[in-house]
């Protein structure tokens, strides 16, 4: 449990990584109440500094024995670490938010979207989940719409950036692009197949059941999440060449019929939520508008007229930052806001 202090003690694990590096952004611009910020990563990063509030913070190497006296850690250099460390961390009295998928259905542990379930920060014992980026987004846009009219089913698609991947997919993509409009052979390294002008349908590992593992994320997630395993979700995930923000076509049956209105309105009073829909002024949201920007773009809400109760829409956020780094800040300060 989280001890009631004016400032505290944080550390950001994957410091150097692209959310890692997201989450000191968002934690200077939101004036988080710090103490003393730490930064770890692997050997690779020995020796490197970075800049917090103006200031060099040196980069140290993560060990078990580091956590003593951090209140709060961030966790974003993948699973395995979080698999190792996070439960050495919690023993020494550290709260931390794991933005790997290392923890999320383990039924111990809170997976939280702050918009839609803080209350489940309550029972976390040392350990709170930060969901999956493509998750995040849709969930903030689907909760108005289940306590309105209860969801039955959700088809979505999604188009994903190269971030969410890491620097070196963000790199892949950039060099891939400018060798082949300078008519270079190009060799595909972090992806399996060219990423420049192309679409990949396969996101993470695949499964046995033929859906990969960051569609089953989607299905599983959203009902730990919503808190109802009732929900039906089926999606198919895709890798699109954008850099920055995840984009998601959502098709929703509801129990009870809502029109495209009475959802645009539901939608432009929810928390994290932004409405850019006006079709005919060309305004819908984009990855590229919605890039370094904190909310849940929706636009394109329409009726489904194949069915008796379905909306279709088009959901839009930055994965570094509500999709990562700044739904984990989130709830870094709703644990503030709970603690005593
Ligand atoms: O497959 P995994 O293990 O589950 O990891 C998945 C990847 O997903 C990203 C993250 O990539 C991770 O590597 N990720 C994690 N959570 C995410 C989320 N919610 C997420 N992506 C989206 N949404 P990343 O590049 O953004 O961040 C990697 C960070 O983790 C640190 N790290 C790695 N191993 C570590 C470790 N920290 C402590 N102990 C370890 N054993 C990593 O630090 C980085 O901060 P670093 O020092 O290893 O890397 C510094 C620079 O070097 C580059 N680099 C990475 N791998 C290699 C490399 N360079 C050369 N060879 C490599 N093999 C990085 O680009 C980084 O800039
Ligand atoms: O958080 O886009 O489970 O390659 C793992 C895959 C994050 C995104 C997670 C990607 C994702 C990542």
């Amino acid at each position: 449990m989280l001890k009631k202090k004016e400032k505290y003690v944080v550390a950001v694990v994957g410091a150097t990584g692209a959310v890692g590096n997201e989450m000191i952004s968002v934690l200077e611009e939101r004036k988080f109440p710090i103490d003393k910020l730490r930064l770890f990563a692997s050997e690779r990063s020995e020796g490197r500094d970075m800049e917090f509030n103006d200031k060099a913070v040196a980069v140290e190497i993560l060990k078990e024995d580091v956590f003593k006296g951090i209140d709060i850690a961030l966790f974003s250099a993948g699973a395995e670490r979080s698999i190792n460390f996070a439960p050495a961390a919690a023993k020494a009295g550290c709260v931390v938010i794991d933005n790997s998928s290392a923890w999320r259905m383990d039924p111990g542990v809170p997976l939280v979207v702050p918009e839609v379930n803080s209350h489940d920060l309550k029972w976390h014992k040392g350990i709170i989940a930060n969901p999956n980026c493509s998750t995040i987004q849709m969930v903030v846009a689907l909760k108005p719409i289940h306590d309105a009219a209860k969801i039955k089913r959700v088809v979505v698609t999604t188009f994903q950036s190269v971030s969410g991947t890491g620097k070196k997919a963000m790199d892949e993509l950039l060099n891939q692009t400018t060798d082949l409009i300078n008519f270079r052979d190009i060799k595909p390294s972090v992806y399996p197949h060219q990423i420049a002008f192309n679409c990949l349908p396969h996101i993470d590992k695949f499964l046995d059941n033929g859906y990969t593992k960051e569609e089953m994320k989607m299905v599983n997630e959203t009902r730990k999440i919503m808190g109802d395993n009732s929900i039906m979700v089926t999606a198919t995930t895709v890798r699109v060449p954008v850099f920055r923000s995840h984009s998601e076509a959502v098709n929703i049956e509801t129990e009870k019929k809502l029109s495209a209105n009475e959802v645009r309105a539901m939608l432009s009073e929810a928390p994290g939520i932004v409405v850019y829909d006006a079709p005919e002024k060309n305004l819908y949201p984009l990855p590229v508008q919605a890039a370094g920007k904190d909310e849940v773009y929706v636009g394109r809400i329409r009726e489904d007229e194949s069915i008796e109760n379905g909306i279709n829409m088009w959901v839009v956020s930055d994965n570094l930052r509500k999709g990562a780094a700044l739904n984990a800040v989130q709830i870094a300060e709703k644990l503030i806001e709970q603690a005593v």
